[in-house]
């Protein structure tokens, strides 16, 4: 008898027609044969989809340059299939199923005729996690295969839980010719089914990621009673050695990484990560809020990542003990054989080839690595890895944080009056575009609630009305903040100094959960009293430190009146209390005024 799974991959494999359907197990032997075919006889625009690095100094590292025009995500080609519009909502671009399902037939016929098809059963979560789900990606590419085993848990796990069930996540996945003219990335929420053509791109073609643990997750925890959300889940020890846990969430390309690895310029704080993109967030039986990272690894930018801004990475990177870390599109070292970015330690190289191949130096007007070139490594290379990251229940959290990159208007943090207000602070976020998506104008400001914008699965109306019914359950709701590392000075230049000292901000946040500081009101929120909030050894001037904290309402009026029509946007979809937090916020600003 065959088990559905078999059933459902000769199917594709009778769509597709591949030359041999390849079983991938996950382990290291295999990553090695796969690397093996990717140098020798896959190819990406006529080049080899693997190059080898020396060993040196980044002990199993393997360099990927994708097709150009494939170097992020595109929000454009992706859709959210419901039976119908409404439910997709003003966030999504939406099809119709029948009418996707067609499409994506004709694209997918035949498309792997003489190409190998990996079949990769993997978990998202630990196997033994309540809250995790188990998954099979098929793919005709050696660079995401591998990368679903540094990002999943990859392997037996995943195949002895699906056995002979029906309930497993589906994700078909084609490079197809690479032409964006025939890409698209279709979610199907109502069969649990991504299925993706054309491109070999991260978020595009790793379906663990953002199309499963959020697009379809976040549909799955809607129903189910849970969120799934693009956070960062880490620890913090302070000096007497208690650990607690906050999730932060932030748009790409806005610091999720480097927060959840930071490296305390306060002695005596500790970090311990969990992860550095997704959670999904469960109210436990003792009506707390636990968090899971389902991933398994960092797709992290490269660009700006050095032993200055973000030690642990570095270190991560040059950890080899699961095996391999991938380098995308970062700029290419010839002489020494190693990736290279700017913002790297150490002099520039003398010989470099820039993301695309073509030889590069410092007089150029371009950049050498893509400002989303990326690497890819197994969390387990982490040396702060949290040693509740195997958790199967995962961690409690005590504060979230809603962040952006935002030059003007918000201060560098302030804390909601309670759960709704907080969870308008989410709703009404605003952040500069960044070059993880393409087809976007980088810098300009464009509404991204909770950063899930690219990511929420249905309508975000719905959405909202979910994080309140979530409050309503929590016996002891985390407290919620917005943060914003990204506020400039009159010569456009960051005031605050980001990376190892946002501990000082997440320090006043832990003294506030723990109830050992007051805080000042303003219409924005709670914000430090300058006595509470750690700036010894900084040097930043008072003005400067007022500026972080500034609220100028008559530089609201805009900001207002973008947020209301973008509300408006999802009609009687947004629920009256997102409204009335909406005008206590305008009357607050107004009365400041005054
Ligand atoms: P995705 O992987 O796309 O989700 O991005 P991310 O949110 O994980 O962002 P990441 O940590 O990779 O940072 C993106 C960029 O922001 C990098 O170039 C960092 O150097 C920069 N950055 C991160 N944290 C800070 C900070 O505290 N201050 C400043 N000025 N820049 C930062
Ligand atoms: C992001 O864009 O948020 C990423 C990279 O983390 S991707 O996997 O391409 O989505
Ligand atoms: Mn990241």
């Amino acid at each position: 008898m065959t088990t559905p799974l078999e059933h459902w991959v000769e199917e594709q494999a009778r769509l597709t027609k591949p030359s041999r359907i390849y079983w991938c197990d996950g382990t290291e032997e295999e990553a090695k044969k796969l690397l093996e075919i990717g140098m020798k006889e896959e190819k990406i625009n006529g080049q080899p989809v693997f190059l080898t690095l020396s060993d040196k100094n980044w002990p199993g590292a393997y360099f990927h340059r994708s097709h150009p025009n494939d170097v992020a995500r595109t929000e454009q080609l992706t859709f959210v299939c419901h039976p119908d519009k409404l439910t997709a909502g003003p966030n999504n671009n939406w099809m119709d199923p029948k009418e996707a399902k067609e499409k994506m037939k004709k694209l997918f016929d035949g498309c792997m005729k003489g190409r190998t098809m990996y079949v990769m059963p993997y978990m998202m979560g630990h196997p033994k996690s309540p809250y995790a789900r188990a998954c099979v990606q098929i793919t005709d590419n050696s660079y995401v295969a591998i990368s679903m085993r540094l990002m999943t848990r990859m392997g037996k796990e995943a195949l002895d839980r699906i056995g002979k069930s029906e309930d497993f996540v589906r994700g078909l996945h084609s490079v197809g010719d690479f032409n964006p003219e025939r890409r698209f990335i279709m979610h199907f929420p109502q069969e649990n089914l991504v299925q993706s053509f054309g491109s070999g791109y991260g978020g595009n073609a790793l379906l663990g990621k953002k199309c499963f643990a959020l697009r379809i997750a976040s549909c799955i925890g809607k129903r189910e009673g849970w969120l799934a959300e693009h956070m960062l889940v880490m620890g913090i020890q302070d000096p007497h050695g208690k650990t607690s846990y906050i999730a932060a969430a932030l748009p790409s390309a806005c610091g999720k990484t480097n927060l959840a690895m930071l490296q305390s310029t306060l002695p005596g704080y500790k970090i311990w990560t969990l992860g550095d993109d997704i959670a999904w967030l469960n109210v436990g039986p003792d009506g707390r809020l636990y968090a899971i990272n389902p991933e398994a690894g960092f797709f992290g930018v490269a660009p700006g990542t050095s032993l200055k801004t973000n030690p642990n990475m570095v270190k991560t990177l040059k950890n080899n003990k699961f095996f391999p870390t991938l380098y995308t599109n970062t700029g290419l070292d010839t002489q020494n054989e190693e990736p290279w970015w700017e913002g790297l330690d150490g002099e520039i190289p003398s010989q470099l080839l820039d993301w695309r191949g073509d030889s590069w130096d410092k007089s150029k007007t371009t950049k050498c690595a893509h400002p989303n070139s990326r690497f890819t490594a197994s969390i387990y290379n982490c040396p702060n890895l949290s040693k509740e990251f195997d958790n199967p229940k995962g961690v409690p959290i005590d504060a979230i944080l809603f962040g952006g990159k935002r030059a003007q208007l918000i201060p560098l943090v302030a804390e909601a009056f309670d759960w709704q207000h907080g969870v308008f602070i989410g709703t009404r976020m605003g952040s500069e575009i960044t070059a993880a998506a393409t087809s976007l104008t980088v810098g300009a400001i464009r509404r991204d609630p909770m950063a899930m914008l690219p990511f929420c699965g249905y309508n975000m109306g719905d959405y909202f009305a979910h994080w309140l019914d979530i409050g309503r359950r929590l016996k002891q709701p985390p407290k919620i903040y917005s943060i914003n590392w990204f506020r400039t000075d009159e010569h456009g230049q960051y005031i605050w100094p980001g990376f190892g000292d946002n501990i000082r901000v997440l320090k006043w946040i832990m003294d506030r959960v723990h109830g050992h500081v007051d805080a000042k009101e303003t219409p924005l929120g709670l914000v430090p009293f300058s006595k509470d909030l750690d700036l010894s050894g900084l040097a930043i001037s008072p003005e400067h430190t007022e500026k972080l904290f500034e609220v100028n309402p008559g530089e609201w009026t805009q900001e207002l009146a973008e947020i209301e029509k973008y509300f408006q946007s999802f009609g009687s979809s947004l629920p009256e209390a997102i409204w009335s937090e909406y005008r206590r916020l305008a009357d607050k600003l107004a009365a400041a005024k005054r």
